[in-house]
């Protein structure tokens, strides 16, 4: 590929900002082309504060782009999920052993711009308010709209790193059956906010993951570095009280905070109106069979596998991609060979995130208050320490690991039910048949061996 480096990446978000450093870092010529304005000049479109939770595999692939010193100076540290029970006291469940195991909170528009700037250091040349609009693939030219113009811009290859509701794979589904199927979820949430509290402070513990489950609902926060916590409320669009359709406003919704989220009214004063202000969003799972046209062009992040939020790594697993795509494209012979052996490597993997996301809704609203599955979490953790490399938590795989996600989601289906089988009528570690599960564990788990670094 020595004779043609150059790549023309389509949107400068998480991913497409991630990817164009990589490549331009490694000699590639690297064009991308930007819908939004730059965040630099004008703020980042949105406006509210919204953050993500950066686990091991996202912040792995910023090392790798030398971004992650930057992103880290701002990232609020989150040990643990803060439980809170209705009319109980708030109980914080480790994610991991200690606090080398923890997930980091940070801002996107912030997260953004030090992308954006990583890409133009290392020699990328980016493209703002410039939206794709449509690809000849005949004549290999994309058309770009943007400040009342229209552009034509050859390109060699095409990445497609323009999110969810991707031009790119709109325009490749014209050429190409790219099998897509979107499953909507029938839940949506509605962002709020926790201000700081009196003297700047934060008024709940600022270093974890809140949680407010109840059954078929819940309400999360995540902490900023602003001091202020974004709340996020997920439940049914439709049915039975509660619902979008049962708490259609700001008025209804403070009734329903004042019954079913007693404690976090007092902590979200603008609550009526963030309710009737913000948009409810939607959530969906998308699936594709193919994410590349030939040598032409290739999906990666969002565009090529939106998943659910529910496991906090949609961003993760979408710079993992970065790093993946970039290895194959510097390594390969060809652009075609080189989207093929990506799809081949990342397909598995997103179907297994996207699976693991799916099931995280059900334990983070129903499960984490349960008495059984603490119990199995309790063993999960002595089992750790009995085995150590063997018996690995769900969680620390998926976020503290780099093991593929379609090992750790093997594995986990496995140590399932290695803990129901060892738990069940049983209500207490000391009741365990220790030899038995011992014997289950080594039987049925391999020594894990983690990527190096
Ligand atoms: P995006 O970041 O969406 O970037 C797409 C870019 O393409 C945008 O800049 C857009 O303007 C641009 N674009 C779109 N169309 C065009 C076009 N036609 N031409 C040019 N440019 C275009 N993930 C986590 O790992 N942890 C979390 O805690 C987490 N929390 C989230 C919270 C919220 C509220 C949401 C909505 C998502 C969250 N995610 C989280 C998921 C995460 O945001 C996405 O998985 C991630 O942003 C995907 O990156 P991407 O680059 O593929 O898409
Ligand atoms: N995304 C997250 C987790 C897992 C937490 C745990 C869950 C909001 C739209 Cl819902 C959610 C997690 O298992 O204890 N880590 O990070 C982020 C999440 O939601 C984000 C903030 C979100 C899309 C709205």
């Amino acid at each position: 590929m020595s004779d043609a480096k150059h790549i023309t990446i389509i949107g400068a978000g998480l991913a497409g900002a991630l990817l164009a450093t990589l490549l331009a870092q490694r000699g590639w010529k690297v064009d991308v082309f930007e819908r939004r304005g730059d965040p630099r000049l004008h703020g980042y479109a949105g406006g509210r504060s919204i953050n993500l939770a950066l686990a091991e595999r996202g912040l792995h692939a910023l090392r790798q782009a030398g971004a992650d010193l930057g992103v880290m100076a701002q990232a609020v540290m989150m040990r643990g999920r803060m439980v809170h029970p209705l009319g109980g006291e708030p109980e914080l469940q480790r994610y991991g052993r200690d606090d080398s195991e923890v997930i980091w909170s940070i801002n996107r528009g912030e997260l953004n711009i030090v992308l954006i700037e990583a890409a133009e250091a290392a020699g990328a040349t980016l493209h703002f308010d410039r939206r794709l609009d449509h690809v000849d693939f005949d004549r290999n030219a994309i058309v770009v709209k943007g400040d009342g113009q229209e552009e034509t811009h050859p390109f060699v290859a095409l990445v497609g790193a323009d999110g969810a509701g991707s031009t790119l794979r709109a325009e490749m589904a014209r050429q190409a059956d790219l099998g897509e199927r979107p499953e909507w979820l029938d839940h949506g949430y509605k962002e709020l906010e926790i201000p700081p509290g009196p003297g700047g402070s934060f008024r709940i513990e600022q270093n974890a993951l809140h949680i407010w489950p109840r059954g078929h609902y819940m309400c999360i926060a995540l902490p900023n570095d602003e001091r202020t916590f974004t709340v996020t409320l997920f439940m049914p669009h439709k049915g039975p009280h509660p619902s979008f359709e049962t708490v259609p406003d700001g008025e209804t919704a403070a009734a329903f905070f004042a019954s079913d989220f007693p404690d976090a009214v007092p902590l979200i004063p603008q609550l009526e109106t963030d309710y009737d202000r913000n948009p409810t969003g939607m959530l969906a799972t998308l699936y594709l069979q193919r994410w590349h046209l030939g040598g032409q062009a290739v999906l990666v992040g969002d565009a090529a596998h939106a998943m659910v939020p529910f496991h906090g790594q949609g961003m993760n697993c979408a710079f993992e991609d970065c790093v993946a795509l970039a290895n194959h494209l510097d390594t390969g012979t060809d652009f075609k060979a080189a989207f093929t052996a990506f799809e081949a490597e990342r397909m598995p993997n997103a179907a297994a995130i996207q699976h693991m996301a799916l099931e995280n809704y059900l334990e983070m609203r129903d499960r984490v208050d349960d008495a059984d599955y603490r119990l199995q979490r309790a063993l999960e953790l002595v089992l750790q320490e009995r085995h150590p490399g063997r018996f690995v938590p769900h969680y620390a795989m998926v976020s503290f690991m780099r093991i593929p996600y379609a090992v750790a989601l093997e594995r986990s289906e496995i140590q399932r039910s290695i803990l129901q089988r060892a738990t069940t009528g049983i209500d207490h570690l000391d009741a365990i048949d220790w030899p038995a599960v011992d014997a289950d564990v080594l039987s049925r788990l391999a020594l894990l061996e983690d990527t190096p670094a």
